[in-house]
This record gives structure tokens, sequence and C-alpha cells, in this order.
């Protein structure tokens, strides 16, 4: 049975690896730079900002980077009003860099658009949700004053009782071989 041993010792330790890494990513909280629509685009025509924002959590502290060409494209940042009419009228800030840094340093909803004409009529507008991160510092602790505890980051949440399942199934699984 040493073979079975071996290999369930070798399991048992591929497990917890897998578990270190699942909890280091539960616990990542520093700030994120994003380059909007990377990898697989940039602001450009052709990348689905919905999906790329939907696939992300953002969190006060973190930034975004556009990247794109001058001659091609800008940035506008304008209010919801101006994001559902494809209308830069009253923006907010106009970026034309072709590389530029926004912040994203206060819980709330950003909006940008490409202020070329027809760009934003095509797709090429973005809705930026930025919500408070889970945190175990001071902020988080309820205080009388602290109407709602902010919510936890669910894929982070997700993560982690993913991994600690994981860990119990293999676990009683390679019970009966020691
Ligand atoms: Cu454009």
């Amino acid at each position: 049975m040493e073979w079975a041993r071996g290999l369930a010792m070798a399991a048992a330790a591929a497990v917890v690896m897998v578990a270190a890494v699942l909890a280091g990513q539960a616990m990542a909280a520093g700030a994120t730079t994003y380059t909007v629509g990377a990898p697989d685009g940039l602001w450009d025509m052709e990348t689905d900002y919905k999906e790329w924002v939907a696939r992300r959590t953002f969190h006060p502290g973190d930034k975004l980077t556009f990247t794109y060409s001058r001659e091609l494209h800008d940035v506008v940042e304008v209010t919801k009003a101006g994001y559902d009419a494809c209308s830069n009228a009253n923006n907010i800030s106009a970026f034309r860099s072709g590389n530029d840094l926004v912040a994203l340093t206060a819980v709330g909803t950003r909006y940008f658009l490409c202020g070329l004409t027809g760009h934003c009529g095509s797709g090429m507008k973005i809705r930026i949700d930025v919500v408070a991160a889970a945190s175990s510092g001071p902020a988080a602790a309820a205080g009388p004053g602290a109407a709602a505890a902010p919510l936890p980051s669910t894929s982070s949440v997700t993560a982690a009782v993913a991994g600690s399942r994981l860990v119990l199934v293999l676990l009683y699984a390679l019970l009966p071989l020691w």
C-alpha cells in the first residue's frame, strides 16, 4: 500500500496548494489598474464593453487606462444622461492623449464614451460601477453610524467557498487510502 499512501500524500499536497492559491486570490485587495477592453481588445469599435465590465469588479482605488490611437478616438466622461443619449455636450472631462489614466476614487457609477461622431452609437461607451471593497479594515467595522456594511466581493467569497469545498471533497475521497 506504499504507492497508495504516496499517491494520497501527493494529492493532499496538491489540494493544499490549490487552497492556498484560492485563499490568496480571495485576500488580494490591492488596487488594480484595468486597461479598458484588454486583453481581447482596447478602447475601440469592436469591444463589447458591457460584457467586459460584467467580468470585473471595480473598487475605489482602482484605475482605468484607456489606450487607443488619438487619431481615431478620444475619451469623454459624461453623466448618465449623456451616456444614455450618446451626448458629450455637458461632459465632465475629456481625454485625448491615447493613453489616459482615470482614477476610480469613490463608490459610484462613472460613464465614458468616445466623442467622435457615430462611435458611441456603435457601442463605444462604457459604464463602470465602483463598489465598496470587502475589507477587514476599520471601514468595514459596523459602528453605530454604519447603516449597511459593505458587501463582500462576490467573486472572492465564491472562490473561498469553492476552495474549502474542494478540500473537503478531496480529503473525504482520500481517506480510504490511508
Ligand atoms: Cu471612437
